[in-house]
């Protein structure tokens, strides 16, 4: 399955991997690139140096295309912007910001930008300022979020630039690939499936909570801070539910976040740390590798855009 995404990355299948802080390591970016699609390592709050350690690890595991996804909310941002250029990291995704300033010095250096949106005007915006495609993401998805769902949010941003897009917020399987297409994407990028991963380097018991999760099993803290983020619930979101209520201030509620999300991804504290997934998280039953994600969606993906058109042919 070819569409302009492969194209403009040079990958063979059009799915790519959420750059996920702390699991976005060399080894799962590697292990999807090696399967044609594409690995991001998630650069989250890690320092320069950290991030440039990850991509010579990556470039020594994997000789496929991949990129790097920048968390622009991180402090280190500018000098991991640095790393990325002298490193020569050919595809930049990046997240919860504008990457505005950047584009030039990154495509300049050869890279190509794929800005994660959750709104048209950023889209609009982004694609006038040189983005090469944009990845539209619904508030299905895990960790930070914007307010518009999948399914409203992938055609509007379709009609509104002339760019690829490619879905996010919702997608672990082939249903959902050709879902995407229907809608003028032109692939799809998943976190939460590539959680479930043989390679990703999630702490076992953070993956088992999204093997148990159900549909209902997610909930969205910190709307008040400004920055609302997708987990699933636990002992750590129903504390927060109660700052939120009895007015706990910002700063308190930083300091109670601080580390969240290592501790869960990396130590397994399931239930005091931040276990950011999304709504797909239900219908995540078992942990493979990432050639055999990618091999599945695609091979379900081409069966029904198969039956769609027999179907539709017969009548
Ligand atoms: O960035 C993500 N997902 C993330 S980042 C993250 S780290 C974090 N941890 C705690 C609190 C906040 C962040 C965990 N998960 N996804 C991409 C994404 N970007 N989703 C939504 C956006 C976004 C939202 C608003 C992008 C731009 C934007 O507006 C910026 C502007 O200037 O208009």
């Amino acid at each position: 399955m070819k569409t302009a995404i492969c194209q403009l990355l040079n990958i063979e299948s059009p799915i790519i991997q959420g750059g996920m802080a702390w699991l976005g390591t060399a080894e799962l970016a590697s292990a999807v690139s090696n399967a044609g699609g594409l690995g991001l390592i998630g650069a989250g709050g890690d320092t320069p140096d950290g991030v440039r350690e990850q991509i010579r690890r990556t470039k020594a595991m994997t000789d496929k295309p991949f990129g790097v996804n920048v968390m622009l909310m991180s402090p280190y941002t500018p000098d991991v912007m640095k790393v990325i250029l002298e490193e020569n990291v050919l595809i930049v995704t990046t997240g919860a910001g504008s990457p505005g300033p950047y584009i030039p010095s990154l495509k300049e250096n050869g890279a190509k930008v794929i800005p994660v949106v959750a709104s048209v005007a950023l889209a609009r915006r982004l694609e006038r300022m040189g983005a090469d495609a944009v990845i539209a993401e619904g508030g299905e998805a895990g960790g930070h979020v914007g307010d518009i769902s999948t399914m409203p949010l992938i055609p509007q941003i379709v009609d509104a630039v002339t760019i690829p897009v490619i879905a996010a917020g919702g997608f672990a399987d082939g249903r959902g690939l050709v879902a995407a297409l229907a809608l003028g994407a032109q692939g799809i990028q998943m976190g939460t499936r590539f959680v479930c991963s043989d390679e990703c380097v999630a702490h076992p018991d953070f993956k088992q909570k999204i093997i148990e999760a159900r549909d209902r099993s997610t909930v969205i803290t910190g709307r008040e801070t400004g920055h609302p983020v997708r987990c699933l619930a636990n002992k750590m979101t129903k504390q927060l539910e109660e700052m939120a209520k009895t007015g706990m201030s910002l700063e308190e509620m930083e300091i109670f976040l601080g580390g969240s999300l290592r501790k869960a991804t990396m130590d397994g504290e399931v239930e005091n740390g931040s276990v950011m997934a999304g709504q797909i998280s239900g219908m995540i039953n078992d942990i493979k590798p990432c050639n055999q994600i990618i091999t599945d969606i695609i091979t379900e993906a081409e069966k029904i855009i198969a039956n769609l058109a027999l179907d539709f042919a017969s009548n």
